[in-house]
């Protein structure tokens, strides 16, 4: 009997429009066509293909949901689905696209001046400013209200001291959004500075090592003394809000993001399942392989639903709530982790290795389960939200 694919099964295809089709295709193509080929060996050299940033930029993927300032104002559905097949690719490659569009470019975008965005935004959707998102600290991740970097107002300026640490794009950015208090003030003075690769005192240093997210440069931000014009502070309520604002979209993306890993780790399963014969049968054919498959299969579906329906939420409200973001990043994260290690096995000792894309996705959705909030941090947020009690 001829295989029914698993996405005549979930027919999500039907619920999208031709636009939000196209889009996800045009994607889907530039990631088969110039990434894939590559992929192995970028993650082996530890190494991000920057060469393909005006390609990227030409297909309007950053920055993608902001509208104006040349930025392509994609729908959450589209924007999603574009997430959803750069990460089939490699989460990588996605982190570089949240990055730049969700947390440097939104940041500007919702919380800078109309100088800041009209300076930066043109350009960072063009690629030729590449911008990183300072929020951890060494002593500060999941609680960034904790934060020691400070900001210290200077004549017409401000001088800024602190590191910031696991920074996604930092070795090769042009500019950073630093978050820091406002002198010793308390989290409730906490500030976005746009700060330029160049200022006094700014410096960047790759994290070599990983052993996740190897095709994505992380690196430090130190800023010893580091001094900034007047014009670089974002003109924001003062407070973690604005960061924690920025963080709701780059999550909602990840939810999408987390759903490609996951078809990638299936798609490699299933096909070799189908292919590899042991007890003179193909494995496909034995019922604990085919359960394992269903599982997969199944877990797939309902995430890429619950990625549609908050999808579809947030265009018609134009936000979602924090918490409707917590479950989707949550879930959908925690369900491609699982999917990967499964799918892992099931390639028995051919899925160790990087000929393979599943035990690339499954080290790299280590770091997504750890990043824009921990696993457990969401689980809190929603603890929280049902119980009317703080586990924090
Ligand atoms: P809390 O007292 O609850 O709130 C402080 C203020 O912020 C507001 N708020 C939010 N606003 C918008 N969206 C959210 N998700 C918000 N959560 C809270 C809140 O209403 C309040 O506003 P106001 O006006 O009343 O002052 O804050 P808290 O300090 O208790 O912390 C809450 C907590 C733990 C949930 C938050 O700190 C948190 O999310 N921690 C996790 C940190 C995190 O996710 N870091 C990510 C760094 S960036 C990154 O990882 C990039 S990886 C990218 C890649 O490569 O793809
Ligand atoms: P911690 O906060 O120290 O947590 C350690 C453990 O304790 C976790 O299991 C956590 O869930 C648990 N824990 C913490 N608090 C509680 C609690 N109250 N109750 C129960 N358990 C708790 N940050 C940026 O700002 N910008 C970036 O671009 C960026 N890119 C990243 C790229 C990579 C590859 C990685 C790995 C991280 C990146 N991060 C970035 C940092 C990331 O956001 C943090 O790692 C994350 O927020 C967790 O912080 P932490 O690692 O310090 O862990």
């Amino acid at each position: 009997m001829d295989p029914l694919p698993l996405g005549a099964i979930s027919a999500r295809d039907a619920e999208l429009s031709d636009e939000e089709r196209l889009v996800r295709d045009s994607v889907r193509r530039f990631v088969r066509e110039r990434y894939l080929p590559r992929a192995g060996e970028l993650y082996e050299r530890e190494e991000f293909p920057r060469d393909l940033i005006p390609e990227m930029a030409e297909l309007g993927l950053l920055g993608a949901s902001i509208a104006g300032y040349g930025c392509a104002g994609m729908s959450p559905v589209s924007y999603g689905l574009v997430l959803e097949e750069l990460e089939y690719g490699d989460s990588g490659l996605r982190s570089f696209v949240s990055v730049q569009g969700s947390l440097a470019m939104y940041a500007i975008y919702s919380a800078g001046s109309d100088a800041q965005r009209d300076k930066y935004l043109p350009e960072m959707a063009r690629g030729k400013l590449i911008g990183c998102f300072g929020l951890t600290e060494p002593d500060s991740g999941s609680d960034p209200a904790s934060m020691a970097t400070r900001a210290r107002k200077d004549g017409d300026g401000y001088v800024l001291n602190g590191t910031k640490m696991w920074i996604t794009n930092a070795p090769f950015c042009d500019l950073c959004v630093v978050w820091a208090k406002l002198e010793d003030g308390g989290a409730e003075s906490v500030r976005g500075f746009v700060v330029e690769r160049g200022a006094p005192g700014f410096e960047t240093r790759r994290i070599h090592g990983k052993m996740s997210l190897r095709s994505s440069e992380t690196g430090e931000v130190i800023l010893s003394d580091c001094r900034v014009p007047g014009s670089a502070l974002m003109p924001h309520k003062p407070g973690l809000g604005a960061a924690l604002r920025c963080l709701n979209e780059a999550r909602f993306g990840i939810a999408w993001g987390a759903v490609g890993a996951a078809r990638a780790c299936f798609d490699s399963a299933l096909g070799y399942a189908r292919e590899r014969v042991q007890f003179g049968v193909p494995i496909a054919s034995k019922q604990l392989i085919q359960e394992q498959l269903v599982e997969l299969g199944s877990e797939i579906v309902k995430a890429e639903l619950l990625a549609l329906h908050f999808g579809r939420l947030k265009q018609k409200q134009g936000r979602l709530l924090p918490e409707q973001v917590s479950l989707c990043k949550r879930n959908n994260v925690g369900m491609a982790l699982a999917v990967a290690r499964t799918a892992r096995g099931i390639l028995g000792a051919n899925g160790i290795l990087l000929e393979y894309p599943v035990i690339r996705h499954m080290l790299n959705l280590e770091s997504v389960y750890t990043y824009e909030g921990t696993h457990e941090v969401h689980t809190l947020v929603l603890g929280k939200a049902l119980t009317g009690h703080s586990a924090f």
